[in-house]
């Protein structure tokens, strides 16, 4: 079938909206570092707005660090793609064309830190997922024995990691006498601009310390809360879509009608006016990134692991028992108390929405997608709150079977029996826990022993090696369901 692209879009039924703009007289402004599905729906989106309204400084190219296949999808269709917005029976596609094509970082890393290195490039973004920093998911302390960064710090010539890119296009810059780029993260970290500041500057320091005062100096890193469920797309969405209008659009990405993106506003040079697209712009962003964290993506995790073990491939099916959707009611009851929440966010009607968007029947989000690198998610998602609780003496029993629900999926066996991959770097480890053997306690006090993603102080804790313990044995014994009922019943958090 005809792809989508410069020569075919006018093919498209009239009701899809594209590019006004001369997509020809586009400069590169933005080179963002990992295009995956969330960007090309979220931030590419807010940058399109910036472009329609006539701003032509803020094209985006795109880079995957590992993978060619985003670079498969967007280049045959000169960057095109389109954004299908699904609400329950009511389905939008807009075509974006703020993204002109794809460079892949291992075939070619010379070519996109020249890219980096222009002088029209006044953003670089990052969607890297949180293993992407390559930072401990505990302290986020840049780990410089992991292989990929100890070769970067060995040497730059073909860097291997984002800060790594980072560091070699600003070391670039800084020998012409340009001024540095904003780095701006957008993944789900909690202060994702200090720990990616953090990383560059420590990597740019072990390599050259003129360097790293330099970018210390001149630079910036701004936080910046993101927010838009986006499922992966299938085959037969691109199937079903190339049906409806005539051209396959390998590059489709589907999502939900909400949309938020706040950033600290700290930029070391020209951005887009992103604020007239709707974008949040404030002096700290602390107070929206935990809100999020804690509530959507907490109880994200929580519905993934209990979710899936109890059977529920989808996110909306899970919520539609009613256990699991008082257990979103109770974690998020537990993750509340932990929040100053911004003036600005009415945290009862963000829970609501949150139910409604889970709710969304249409996404078909598989909990499998989110029970993905559960070791670098659960800190920041789950145990920075259980960390708060336990301080102020609060019980954690929905946060508790949450973790425990990741402990579970550790065995690579769901309650049927079937057999499944833990995606996660720290898979070996955790497969090694259960291979030791030992009953449920002995599971669970040999995961807490896992300082990356536990902490040193969690790890010693008895009063969580108890919850820890007895959550798992439930579900080990009794299964997801039954515990997230059970849990239901023993009602809300004192
Ligand atoms: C999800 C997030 O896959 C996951 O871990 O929790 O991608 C989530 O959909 C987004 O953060 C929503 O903004």
């Amino acid at each position: 079938m005809t792809r989508l692209s410069t020569s075919t879009i006018s093919d498209l039924p009239v009701s899809i909206a594209r590019p006004a703009y001369d997509r020809a007289a586009v400069k590169t402004g933005i080179v963002h570092l990992g295009i995956g599905a969330f960007h090309r729906a979220h931030q590419a989106v807010f940058t399109e707005a910036c472009l329609d309204a006539g701003d032509l400084r803020w094209g985006i190219l795109g880079a995957s660090l590992r993978s060619a296949s985003v670079a498969e999808q967007l280049n045959p269709q000169d960057g095109l793609y389109g954004v299908q917005v699904r609400d329950g029976s009511h389905s939008t596609t807009r075509v974006i064309g703020a993204c002109s094509g794809v460079l892949v970082a291992p075939d070619d890393p010379v070519r996109l830190v020249e890219a980096m290195a222009s002088p029209d490039v006044h953003v670089v973004s990052l969607t890297v997922t949180e293993k992407g920093y390559h930072l401990d998911p505990a302290t986020g302390a840049l780990m410089l024995d992991d292989p990929a960064v100890a070769s970067d710090v060995a040497g730059l010539s073909g860097p291997r990691t984002a800060p790594g890119f980072i560091v070699a296009a600003l070391e670039r810059r800084r020998e012409r006498g340009l001024g540095p780029f904003t780095c701006l993260s957008c993944d789900n970290l909690p202060e994702n601009g200090e720990r990616l500041a953090d990383a560059v500057i420590t990597l740019a320091q072990a390599r050259d310390p003129a360097l790293g005062d330099w970018i210390a100096h001149h630079g910036a890193f701004p936080s910046s809360m993101v927010d838009r469920i986006v499922p992966a797309t299938t085959e037969a969405d691109i199937a079903a879509h190339s049906r409806a209008t005539g051209l396959e659009d390998r590059g489709l990405v589907k999502t939900e009608p909400f949309s938020q993106w706040v950033i600290e506003d700290r930029f070391a040079g020209p951005r887009p006016d992103w604020e007239a697209a709707g974008v949040q712009l404030t002096g700290d962003v602390r107070p929206w990134e935990l809100a999020k964290l804690r509530l959507l993506n907490g109880a994200h995790s929580g519905l993934a692991y209990l979710g899936a073990l109890a059977g529920h491939e989808y996110v909306h099916q899970a919520v539609a028992d009613p256990a699991f959707a008082a257990f979103v009611d109770q974690l998020h009851e537990e993750a509340q108390a932990t929040l100053s929440p911004p003036s600005g966010l009415d945290v009862a009607a963000y829970r609501a929405d949150l139910k409604a968007r889970f709710a969304n029947a249409a996404l078909m989000h598989r909990t499998r997608q989110i029970a993905m690198d559960g070791s670098q998610k659960l800190p920041q998602r789950l145990l920075f709150t259980i960390r708060t609780r336990l301080d102020r003496g609060q019980g954690i029993a929905a946060l508790a079977l949450a973790v425990a629900g990741w402990m579970r999926w550790q065995a690579g066996v769901d309650e049927r029996g079937s057999a499944y991959q833990v995606d996660d770097p720290l898979a070996a480890t955790t497969r090694a826990v259960f291979d030791a053997g030992g009953g449920s306690d002995a599971i669970a006090r040999g995961l807490m022993q896992i300082e990356a993603v536990f902490g040193a102080d969690l790890a010693r804790d008895e009063r969580l090696a108890c919850a820890l313990g007895a959550a798992l044995n439930g579900l080990m014994a009794e299964g997801a369901a039954h515990s997230v009922r059970t849990l239901a019943r023993a009602g809300m958090p004192a």
